[in-house]
């Protein structure tokens, strides 16, 4: 059977786009507004789910889940903030190596507190490289995590950090401006990473407009990650998902 894995590599041969939607347990107050958040992704062919968040107060990662599998196939991602975000009954866990900051705790050692658990589990591990990039103010992610941002206008800086990070058999890399950016990663950017490996390149962080969407998968992006948009204004997922299906379709204009 195929896995989660196999399905971003097959997508990236065929040239084909995806998107993720990030659903962050501590913003979703009631089932309804998730639920109707499920109902429109199932409507719209998204990919993924990421489900996850820098601090989750609410305690209802479980129940996130849950409510997504019950009502979908749509495969559900851990995207965890830390070693306590771990769910057994998702499908995958982005087991995330934050190799823009030098803080040991998210290169390593969340991990090794993690793995016994996951290794428990039946959830499919995803290697990451996890990229945070300058965004221009100081995001969640950045703070939580104790670690500075890549600056976004070192292009060669951040393509040997993702280089680096293949190197050391990460199998996806995620850039990421953190949630509800003021600006997204840049295409520039994108584009520098982009050429530097292989991996299925994910992006995300102030994605909230079709545009914006539509220039990271121009600049290289294999999967966009769209959240905080989502939580404003759900119905923009119809438009995000029309560009990406254009996209597929050889329609985009390139
Ligand atoms: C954040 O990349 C994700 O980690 C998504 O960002 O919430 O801004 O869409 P947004």
């Amino acid at each position: 059977m195929p896995t989660i894995f196999d399905s971003f590599i097959e997508k990236q041969q065929a040239g084909r786009k995806s998107i993720a939607v990030l659903i962050d347990p501590d913003k979703v107050d009631d089932g309804a507004k998730l639920q109707h958040l499920i109902n429109l992704a199932t409507e719209n062919l998204v990919d993924y789910f990421f489900v996850g968040g820098s601090l989750i107060t609410t305690n209802n990662l479980a129940e996130v889940v849950r409510q997504i599998k019950k009502s979908v196939t749509i495969p559900v991602v851990l995207f965890p903030g830390n070693s306590i975000q771990v769910e057994p009954t998702a499908d995958a866990i982005l087991f995330l190596s934050l190799i823009s900051g030098r803080n040991p705790e998210l290169l390593i050692g969340q991990h090794v507190i993690a793995a016994p658990i996951i290794k428990n589990t039946k959830l499919e591990v995803l290697p990451t490289g996890y990229m945070l990039i300058n965004s221009g103010r100081i995001t969640s992610v950045a703070y939580v995590s104790n670690t500075i941002p890549l600056p976004e206008d070192k292009y060669s800086l951040a393509a040997c950090t993702a280089m680096a990070g293949e190197m050391l058999g990460l199998k996806l890399m995620y850039l990421d401006a953190g949630s509800g950016a003021e600006n997204p990663i840049s295409p520039r950017m994108i584009t520098a990473i982009r050429k530097a490996i292989k991996a299925p390149l994910l992006v995300g962080g102030g994605i909230n407009t079709s545009h914006k969407a539509l220039a990271a998968l121009e600049a290289g992006a294999d999967t966009i990650v769209i959240g905080n948009a989502l939580e404003k204004d759900p119905a923009l997922l119809t438009e995000l998902a029309d560009k990406v299906y254009e996209w597929n379709q050889g329609l985009a204009k390139k």
